[in-house]
């Protein structure tokens, strides 16, 4: 007997709202993996202004997300997620094809572990220098700047390329054989230190290999921020 309790359709998806900044790192990892499982049709973007303080203002903290970041999933009954990973979770648990988060107990043990170590020591590293180390969003939005703590987050990161670089010297994603949430946080890291013109190592050659691999791949490569990156160094 086949059960349809757990197998919500793309029919049954909810309507749904990101609160969005195209050309963002972190917006990115949630556009690619709504173009993984073929859902962008399906939601509506709100562009919140960043480089404005959009996402700090009292409105935006109280309803829509208390840490003051983006991106947001809005569901139809105004329920808000915050976080790419709780985002993605919900995104496959409705919609399953392709998964991004695993399948069996094993890998979604590891695509998580690797996903909060891409997080940890690469994107989030790379996103505190942006704010530290860096004019950042603009003496309007850092209030509060520590120069020695985002310089310490680059070379966090550096080390960090190193590790992933030695990760996809043995296996061809960064959580096994398969392409998951994982790759797409070291892609949103990788795209970060594009953005604060930090460059991958030269020797980190397995890491700049899969990383123009994951450029070919339509649901990445057609995101705006490489637009954008082409724009800003043509
Ligand atoms: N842990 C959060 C997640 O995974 O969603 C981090 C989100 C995050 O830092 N988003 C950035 C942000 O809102 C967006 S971007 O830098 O990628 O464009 N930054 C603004 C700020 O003030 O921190």
């Amino acid at each position: 007997m086949t059960s349809h309790s757990n197998s919500i359709t793309a029919t049954t998806i909810s309507p749904m709202r990101i609160y969005d900044f195209p050309t963002g790192p972190y917006p990115t990892r949630v556009r690619i993996a709504l173009a993984e499982k073929n859902l962008q049709s399906r939601v509506e973007f709100v562009m919140v202004d960043l480089y404005q303080g959009e996402h700090k203002r009292p409105e935006f903290i109280a309803t829509r997300n208390y840490s003051g970041t983006l991106p947001v999933l809005e569901l139809g009954d105004g329920t808000c997620i915050a976080e790419c990973t709780a985002i993605t979770e919900y995104l496959d648990a409705v919609d399953g094809q392709p998964t991004l988060t695993g399948r069996t107990a094993r890998e979604k043990g590891i695509i998580h572990m690797m996903n909060k170590r891409a997080e940890l020591e690469l994107l989030d590293a790379i996103s505190v220098y942006f704010h530290h180390g860096t004019p950042g969003l603009g003496p309007d939005v850092e209030i509060y700047q520590n120069a020695e703590w985002g310089l310490r987050q680059r070379d966090k990161a550096v080390r960090g390329m190193h590790y992933f670089d030695s990760v996809l010297k043995r296996q061809p994603y960064v959580a096994g054989e398969a392409f998951s949430m994982a790759d797409i946080a070291v892609i949103g890291g990788l795209i970060f230190a594009a953005l604060v013109k930090l460059p991958v190592p030269a020797e980190c050659e397995a890491l700049r290999a899969w990383y123009a691999r994951m450029l070919q791949r339509p649901t990445v490569g057609s995101q705006p921020v490489f637009s954008a990156l082409s724009r800003a160094s043509a």
